[in-house]
């Protein structure tokens, strides 16, 4: 980790997490309560992000200095294909909402999450910053990626015309404690713990899976992603918006594979191909943030396995959430 003198130090500041329930919302706050700030944090039964008056409202009242805005309406790619509505219009509004309403109560820093989503369905792998925008996207989460786009763009802007110091990274797919397990709405990490838990409880010799096992994808540790963050919170000010992953990928089979020997389930994997594939493959250029000093700590078995302990841990007791009786 560089030593250099930190350019926006988080310690002692008011640090609002929108979005402190979902996975990547509460890694932060865990990540932050190291840091020494003052965590603010806002129920979504309290107020509604997509409500510009009631955002305007609060912020004005709690005064941040610091947001991290982790708010979104995010899922897998059924939830993605099926409810492209409320992919858009939740996404678009929410970021529209907090970029906006920061720049009137004057914030100091915003970091905004996207996704790898964001570059071309087919762009040259590893995908590096600059390929934003150079080609059509993976139809089943293009809803989801304009929003995220708009993200970028927005803090873009609001540097530009404001000076804002608004920053956007993109985390390549997540997993980890906090995840949605729900087996319809969830990525594939979170669904994949829960088929494989399920067939162990029950003796089941067999699991199945979406798709034809093929597409490669990166899976960075939830709370390495909240590492990234406060690093780059600290230490990076700029309009280029930076990538977030461990440039390692794994094919999906490979990656129900490791799934089962972490959760110790020897069965089989049936492909159900008439499920979509969605992007061939999606491995970030992570040298950005490596040239800044940060790699991510955790390896995929330890990651794995810690998303798995938290996974039975916090399991209702004798129920298995989205998985049909
Ligand atoms: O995480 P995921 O749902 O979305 O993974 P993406 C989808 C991949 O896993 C496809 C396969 O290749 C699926 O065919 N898969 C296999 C499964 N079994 C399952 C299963 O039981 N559930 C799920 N969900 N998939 C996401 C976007 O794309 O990438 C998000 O949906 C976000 O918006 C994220 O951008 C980074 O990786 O395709």
């Amino acid at each position: 980790m560089s030593t250099e003198p930190l350019l926006f130090p988080l310690r002692g500041k008011r640090v609002w997490v929108a979005g402190h329930r979902g996975m990547a919302g509460s890694a932060i706050v865990r990540r932050l309560r190291k840091e020494g700030c003052d965590v603010l944090t806002v129920g979504r039964d309290v107020m509604d992000l997509r409500r510009q008056a009631d955002v305007e409202a609060w912020m004005a009242e709690t005064r941040p200095e610091v947001i991290f805005l982790a708010a979104a309406t995010v899922g897998g790619i059924h939830a993605n294909s099926t409810r492209p509505a409320e992919f858009l219009y939740d996404n678009l509004v929410i970021e529209t909402n907090i970029v906006h309403s920061a720049y009137r109560c004057g914030v100091k820093k915003l970091v905004l999450l996207g996704s790898s989503c964001i570059y071309p369905r087919l762009a040259p792998q590893p995908m590096s910053e600059d390929l934003l925008l150079t080609g059509p996207l993976e139809p089943t989460n293009e809803w989801y990626a304009v929003a995220k786009i708009a993200g970028i763009k927005l803090c873009q802007a609001y540097r530009r015309q404001y000076g804002c110091d608004f920053i956007a990274a993109m985390p390549t797919n997540l997993y980890g404690p906090g995840d949605n397990f729900d087996l319809q709405q969830g990525h594939v990490a979170a669904a994949l713990i829960a088929k494989i838990h399920q067939a162990k409880r029950t003796g089941a010799e067999t699991v199945e899976l979406w798709g034809t096992g093929a597409p490669l994808r990166e899976f960075l540790f939830v709370d390495d992603l909240a590492d990234a963050l406060v690093f780059l919170a600290e230490r990076y000010s700029g309009e280029e918006h930076v990538n977030v992953g461990t440039g390692i990928e794994t094919s999906i089979r490979g990656l129900a594979e490791l799934i089962a020997e972490v959760a110790g389930w020897s069965g089989h994997f049936r492909f159900d191909s008439s499920k979509p594939d969605g992007s061939p493959r999606k491995l970030m250029d992570n040298s950005r943030i490596a040239a800044m000093g940060w790699t991510a700590p955790t390896n995929l078995r330890d990651g794995f396995a810690q998303a798995y302990r938290w996974y039975v841990d916090n399991l209702p007791a004798g129920t298995l959430r989205g998985i049909a009786s």
